[in-house]
């Protein structure tokens, strides 16, 4: 290999691999209306919700919360695309998706882009997004006390296999009891307690949807209070005794997504969490303390990213991925990934998408490929300043490592 070729050859290689995506919000297509996509849900999606009301300050909260999706994608559109730049990563990445399916950006014609997309049927639709993002398969977000989502498992579906069931713990975990309500009403024999067959009948609850899902992994998104040990914590007590165990039993990960402030502003609904700093020592104490016990953690305050990389350094049953929703953006990527690759190598799983609407797997991995590729390359150039030039094969090796999923499998 030229080593001054080394570079692109990272950069290309990281652009064509095929990717397994961790954590995002799309659904298998069987799932019906649970899988959004398509213009108007691009441009509602609540990134944008929150942006465009720093456009109009003016307008009532809701007003705008009240209105159809069409109308409100038709406000977001003029006064985020029309009336000012599309410059901000989730106004960008609706450009790259139209871009990147080979609609004229340029026109910035809505109705011509509605126009493709209501020619769409979502199984070839599928297919086309798959193909043109480089995507392997999917990790989805499934919580079974959604009214939408559980009736739909209860009643069995043909599944696509690229669609992998994860199950997710807010719902019965956080703010408890809210949960053991929910936990009753499904037939399990909780109360607001912490008695001995409250754990029991939670361990039953995960393990049976567990095997309902096929759930790869358990995940929960915490806030940035959640300590370890914490004797009065509800979250802390039924993650130790309940989650954990039962994790192990089953020899699949808990992925702890941590820092999230729900609602700082609930009449932006989905769009109104905010971020805090968490508490990175208690992620050491779990990983400590639960040492068979494979613990996914991100976070999502910058401030805590340095921490975590040094946390994973002291354990090995501990994985950082992805550049999480407010950190989802090319200045901090490039910063977290360059930490990442600086402390851990190719020990961590650099990105997920999140992605809620399913034609974001495009613009998310095209954005990240790019600023991953990019930060990777200069590393393999650095070595090659010192006589150390990877092959072609090495490459691909070391970046199917950071995105084939196996570290999680
Ligand atoms: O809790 C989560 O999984 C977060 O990703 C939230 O769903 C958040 O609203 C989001 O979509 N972030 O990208
Ligand atoms: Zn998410």
């Amino acid at each position: 290999m030229d080593k001054s070729k080394i570079r692109e050859v990272v950069e290309e290689t990281v652009r064509r691999t095929a990717i397994t995506d961790i954590h995002t919000h799309t659904f298998d297509p069987a799932m019906g209306g649970l899988l959004l996509w398509g213009i108007d849900e691009l441009l509602t999606y609540h990134y944008l919700v929150a942006e465009v009301f720093r456009a109009r300050p003016d307008m009532a909260y809701s007003d705008f919360m009240s209105m159809a999706k069409p109308a409100q994608a038709d406000i977001i559109w003029d006064e985020l695309f029309v009336k000012r730049s599309p410059v901000s990563e989730a106004c960008r990445g609706v450009v790259t998706v139209l871009h990147s399916l080979g609609l004229d950006t340029g026109s910035r014609d809505l109705r011509a882009y509605r126009a493709y997309f209501s020619g769409q049927n979502v199984r070839d639709y599928v297919e086309r997004v798959f193909e043109t993002a480089g995507i392997r398969k999917v990790y989805m977000t499934n919580d079974p006390m959604d009214p939408a989502e559980g009736p739909l498992w209860e009643k069995g579906f043909d599944r696509d296999s690229r669609f992998l069931g994860v199950l997710r713990l807010d719902s019965a975990l956080i703010n408890w009891p809210e949960g053991a309500a929910r936990l009753q009403r499904m037939g399990y024999r909780v109360d607001s307690s912490l008695s001995g067959s409250t754990i029991k009948e939670l361990r039953r609850y995960l393990n049976e949807w567990c095997d309902k899902i096929d759930a790869r992994y358990m995940a929960i998104s915490m806030p940035p209070e959640f300590r370890y040990p914490d004797v009065e914590s509800s979250l802390t007590t039924l993650m130790i005794k309940a989650v954990v165990p039962v994790a192990r039993e089953r020899n699949i990960p808990v992925a702890m997504m941590i820092g999230v402030r729900k609602l700082v502003n609930p009449e932006l609904t989905l769009a109104g969490d905010s971020v805090g700093c968490a508490d990175v020592a208690t992620v050491e104490a779990l990983a400590r303390d639960f040492g068979d016990v494979r613990f996914m953690v991100t976070m999502l305050a910058r401030e805590n990213m340095h921490a975590l990389c040094v946390a994973a350094r002291k354990f090995k049953n501990m994985l950082p991925f992805g550049c999480w929703w407010f950190l989802n953006n090319p200045s901090l990527v490039r910063e977290i990934t360059a930490m990442r690759l600086e402390l851990l190598g190719l020990s961590c799983i650099p990105q997920h998408s999140d992605s809620r609407v399913l034609d974001q797997l495009i613009y998310k991995w095209t954005h990240s490929r790019q600023i991953i590729g990019e930060v990777l390359g200069g590393k393999y150039a650095d070595l090659a300043r010192s006589g150390w030039v990877a092959s072609r094969q090495e490459i691909e090796r070391d970046v199917n490592l950071l995105f084939d999923g196996r570290s999680i499998e």
